[in-house]
């Protein structure tokens, strides 16, 4: 089983992107051939500052071995350095109605946030995305829910390429934990935690025991006072029982039961303790690493080298069925 995932060095890596992606990839890297990748074009969609940005996506590589990822288990390796995605892109771009990308629930959020840059490749996105994917003749993506409707775009672009030149590319399942999958900003609780937001409004997972506890006292709640599950009344408390709940692998009756009667205070002071005890492994290696450039940049650079003699292996074939003169 070829399994496909990537991250934007964007920011800090928050519990949403641990809950509903980052466990996924520690669980894939034994149960198939994981590629994971730091996804640093589809970062560029968004105008990053050019003296950070080679740093950024190298201490993305780090949280994700602070996490867990492991190089002897699977291929770790930036976007960038495979050029055969962008080449991918092109030839993807050329099958792809642009009605398709209108559509996009990212593009038309984003183009609303970021109404002073709302540029190609903000639109076409979805598309260099259907590249990582496909260019590895992946199976399985494990994504959190926000990125459900790009993959139904990857399935449709495969099913497109293989009517138009050949069977070439099998259509990649979409792999979503059953709890977590869309874990909320801690400010707006209507709105999915993103790292690019005010960093009040996620728990990063290199944050520490301090700013976890202020993060978590400050987080907004609902009106009442109960601990209570119902998440079109009460976002915020939900949103926490959630965590609290994938943190400590209790059920959220249990939560509930525990803390009903009690109001808030105890609860997130509680939430605030557990988190502080499970990342705190996460922010110790994640330092260590930092000590170690050398060792995390060459596990990047073997990566890519794995990555692109398959790339080019597999692209080499897409070529010659789309007609384009061999070499
Ligand atoms: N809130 C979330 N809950 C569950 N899963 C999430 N993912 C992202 N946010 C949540 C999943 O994490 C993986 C990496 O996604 P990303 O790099 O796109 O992270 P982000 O926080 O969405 O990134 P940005 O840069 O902050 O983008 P914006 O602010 O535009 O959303 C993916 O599998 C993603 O689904």
């Amino acid at each position: 089983m070829r399994i496909l995932s990537g991250i934007q060095p964007t920011g800090k890596m928050h519990i949403g992107n641990l809950l509903g992606a980052g466990n996924q990839y520690v669980d894939y890297q034994n149960k198939g051939d994981l590629f994971l990748m730091v996804a640093d074009l589809h970062a560029l969609t968004v105008l990053q500052n050019p003296k950070t940005f080679a740093e950024e996506t190298l201490n993305k590589a780090l949280e994700l071995l602070a996490i867990g990822v492991d190089p002897a288990k699977c291929t770790l390796f930036v976007q960038s350095h495979v050029k055969e995605h962008s080449e991918l892109a092109w030839i993807l771009n050329t099958i792809t109605p642009l009605g398709e990308l209108e559509r996009m629930t990212q593009y038309k959020d984003k183009s609303k946030k970021h109404r002073e840059n709302i540029n190609a490749g903000l639109l076409d996105y979805p598309v260099l995305m259907a590249a990582d994917i496909l260019l590895y003749k992946t199976d399985v993506v494990p994504v959190g829910q926000d990125q459900t409707q790009h993959l139904e775009l990857t399935r449709t672009l495969a099913k497109k390429f293989n009517s138009l030149y050949g069977q070439t590319f099998s259509e990649p399942k979409t792999m979503l934990v059953k709890e977590g999958a869309k874990i909320m900003s801690l400010l707006e609780p209507k709105k999915k935690m993103s790292k690019s937001d005010n960093p009040d409004s996620y728990i990063a997972i290199t944050d520490d025991a301090e700013t976890i506890k202020r993060k978590i006292a400050k987080a907004v709640t609902d009106t009442g006072k109960d601990v209570k599950f119902d998440p079109a009344k009460k976002p915020g408390i939900s949103n926490l029982l959630t965590i609290h709940s994938l943190f400590s692998n209790q059920k959220i009756p249990a939560l509930e039961k525990r803390y009903k009667g009690k109001g808030y205070a105890p609860f997130k002071k509680a939430l605030a303790t557990l988190l502080v005890e499970k990342l705190e492994p996460f922010h110790r290696k994640y330092e260590e690493l930092k000590r170690r450039e050398v060792y995390v940049k060459t596990i990047l650079s073997q990566g890519k080298e794995r990555a692109r003699t398959i790339a080019a292996s597999n692209l080499e074939e897409i070529k010659e069925k789309v007609g384009l003169l061999p070499e």
